[in-house]
């Protein structure tokens, strides 16, 4: 009898220290989507969607976008919802998809959201730019229209292609969009931030659905994204020498997250380690419209390709050096 009380306390103990570890998800007293990290002196920012869905919703509700900001990856503020579709005169509708990036002192935050008025009247997905001077807003329309919108792209299928931007800024200064859901688009932009720089161009790597992430890191360009091949949605990875591509396919580095049909890579370096954002649904209540972001970490190996990442609840460790 005895034995078996000490038995059942040390469950008790080890399980209550598991719950005190248990990281993810991030963010727990809203729900949040689409993590777009950046690093900005010593702070990680984070912007992301977020789920308003209730629990019988069969569809996304995404008011609006928040910042969070971290000094340790474990600690997160929460500046509230700095930008909202309603931020863009001629936007309605969903706050999908979205990255900030900063660029020479100025912080542009690309965004998927839909038209009002697109030639088509079919209120299609479209990619708008706000801009600040600081990674925590205030955030205006940088051009008073939309960037990229539906009619635009010529393999346009549905309604919402032109959905979930991600930005890049070679070593060479030059400025390139990619985005897209069906195929992955791009296009250079000129050196504002807020202005096409020739024709746009679409392909389809293997698996790929939406979600793009562009980086490069050790030479190595990377392009990951949501992807099918089972469904719900994985994530999957190419390689190339240049961001013109050609994009070679590397396999895919995270299976089927919990309870959300949806997943969306985010990554970054921060003090030595690579950082793997995503979303699910884990946090009670949550499901595919009630989602939540995670980190885990990520490993690459020396030819530069990616292990695969762990989803974990224990998420990933706080960051010691954190002045
Ligand atoms: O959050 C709305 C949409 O779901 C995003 O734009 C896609 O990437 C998927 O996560």
């Amino acid at each position: 009898m005895k034995i078996k009380m000490i038995i059942i306390l040390m469950l008790l103990i080890v399980g209550t220290q598991h719950q005190l570890n248990a990281q993810n998800p991030i963010i727990k007293h809203i729900f949040t989507a689409d993590p777009a990290p950046i690093v900005y002196k010593n702070t990680v920012y984070l912007y992301a969607g977020h789920d308003t869905a209730s629990v019988r919703d069969k569809n996304y509700k995404m008011p609006d976008w928040h910042v969070f900001s971290s000094k340790d990856m474990v600690n997160w503020k929460d500046h509230g919802a700095l930008l909202s579709p309603k931020t863009f005169s001629w936007a309605t509708g969903d706050a999908y998809a979205a990255q900030c990036i900063e660029y020479k002192d100025k912080f542009y935050w690309f965004v998927s959201t839909f038209h009002k008025n697109d030639i088509n009247s079919r209120g299609g997905a479209a990619i708008g730019v706000a801009v600040s001077d600081s990674p925590i807003g205030p955030f205006t329309d940088a051009i008073g229209k939309a960037l990229v919108t539906n009619e635009m792209t010529t393999d346009m299928k549905h309604a919402w292609d032109d959905i979930d931007p991600t930005v890049f800024v070679d070593d060479d200064g030059q400025v390139y969009l990619f985005w897209g859901n069906g195929s992955c688009k791009w296009v250079k932009l000129k050196n504002n931030m807020t202005e096409l720089d020739g024709p746009i161009s679409a392909f389809k790597p293997q698996n790929y659905i939406e979600g793009p992430w562009v980086y490069k890191r050790n030479g190595h360009y990377y392009l990951v994204y949501a992807g099918a091949g089972t469904k719900p949605e994985i994530i999957a990875y190419c390689m190339a020498e240049k961001p013109e591509g050609p994009w070679i396919y590397k396999g895919i580095i995270q299976g089927n997250v919990l309870n959300s049909f949806t997943t969306h890579p985010g990554i970054v370096d921060f003090k030595g380690k690579s950082y793997f954002f995503y979303h699910n649904g884990a946090l009670p209540t949550g499901g595919s419209y009630r989602r939540s972001i995670c980190i885990d970490y990520m490993y690459y190996n020396a030819d530069g390709t990616i292990q695969k990442v762990i989803e974990t609840t224990n998420g990933v460790a706080a960051v010691k050096n954190n002045k």
